[in-house]
């Protein structure tokens, strides 16, 4: 019989809390899940004529997957505040003393929905220190996470989380409602012939990039000696589960397109949780020359460079950024 996630949250331990509050943030996973399979019928396809904090549209599926978890995390009881992409300031709960701060990015990749594609919903779960109201209380190194979590809606809709004791993957059984474990432990290869990068940004990389890509692409002819594969989803919980699922790296590099932006990818609500689950799973993650799970947040909403997956690239990639 496979274990549920409410079984396996209390065989890892977990305090009831936080046990709570996977199972609640699981809850919103399903509700979008289901919003999102209406498609073009609700209207979950067309943007808005809004714009995010980072001046991206916004669609009106972000803003229900925003109040969809929301009202969940408000339900278990065990949140203080919500940091969310889609709204500017942190959203304080009625809780001012609850264990937990969360960090989401409600619905990445959600321009790939006009598309009909795969996208997901990201938490990054971090202690509440008792600085209750102040923003900055979410100002806290990815290392100081105590649980991430993604759930993918695809063919299946998987939930795939860590509470620091490795990164486990369930499935939704659709007729019962239980997230169910489907791989346990999973651990990424330190190498990899596979890597995943938006190549039209090409002109805009790091020499190391630079270096790094065009090594790939002399491939058995070149000083890699073997032929690389690529490809790029253009919604990270797609890539980085490839990555989980058969190795690989995700590169989104820092690049001089708007020099101002150190990348696009968010540190807080992607880059902190998808580098802890990677991590737990045997792989590396950096900015270039730093792991991500080290960096001090600045600002709630400030990007950072990821370069994540095969620990043997990640470590050549370290490498060739310290050397230019
Ligand atoms: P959207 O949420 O606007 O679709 O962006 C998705 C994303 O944040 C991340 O999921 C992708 O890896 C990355 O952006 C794709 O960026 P490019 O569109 O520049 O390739």
């Amino acid at each position: 019989m496979s274990m549920k996630l409410n079984e396996y949250l209390s065989q890892a331990g977990s305090p009831q809390a936080l046990a709570s509050l996977c199972l609640c943030l699981a809850e919103a996973g399903k509700a979008i899940a289901t919003l999102i399979a209406q498609g073009a019928l609700k209207g979950v396809t067309e943007k808005m004529h809004s714009t995010n904090v980072q001046g991206e549209t916004q669609m009106q599926v972000d803003i229900l997957s925003h109040e969809l978890a929301l009202a969940q995390m408000v339900l278990s009881g065990v949140v203080a505040g919500v940091l969310s992409e889609e709204v500017d300031l942190p959203v304080w709960l009625d809780a001012a003393d609850a264990p937990f701060l969360v960090s989401m990015d409600p619905l990445d990749g959600s321009s790939n929905l006009a598309i009909n594609g795969v996208v997901g919903s990201i938490f990054s779960v971090l202690p509440n220190l008792g600085a209750s109201g102040d923003d900055a209380a979410f100002l806290q190194p990815g290392s100081a996470q105590l649980a991430a979590m993604y759930l993918m809606y695809g063919p299946a809709t998987l939930l795939v989380l860590t509470v620091g004791k490795g990164t486990q993957v369930f499935t939704l059984a659709s007729e019962s409602g239980d997230f169910v474990l489907t791989q346990s432990d999973v651990q990424i290869a330190a190498d990899t012939s596979e890597f995943a990068i938006n190549a039209s940004n090409q002109r805009y990389w790091q020499p190391a990039m630079q270096r790094y890509v065009d090594e790939c692409l002399q491939g058995v002819d070149g000083p890699r000696g073997r032929d690389f594969n690529m490809r790029w989803c253009a919604s990270m919980v797609m890539d980085v589960h490839r990555i989980l699922s058969r190795g690989g790296v995700f590169l989104y590099p820092r690049d001089c397109k708007q020099p101002v932006r150190a990348g696009r990818l968010r540190l807080l609500y992607e880059a902190n949780p998808m580098s802890l689950l990677v991590t737990q799973a045997g792989g590396g993650s950096i900015n270039g020359e730093q792991d991500v799970l080290s960096l001090q947040p600045e600002q709630c909403h400030q990007r950072v460079p990821v370069l994540l997956g095969a620990k043997n690239e990640i470590e050549r990639l370290r490498e060739y950024h310290r050397q230019a």
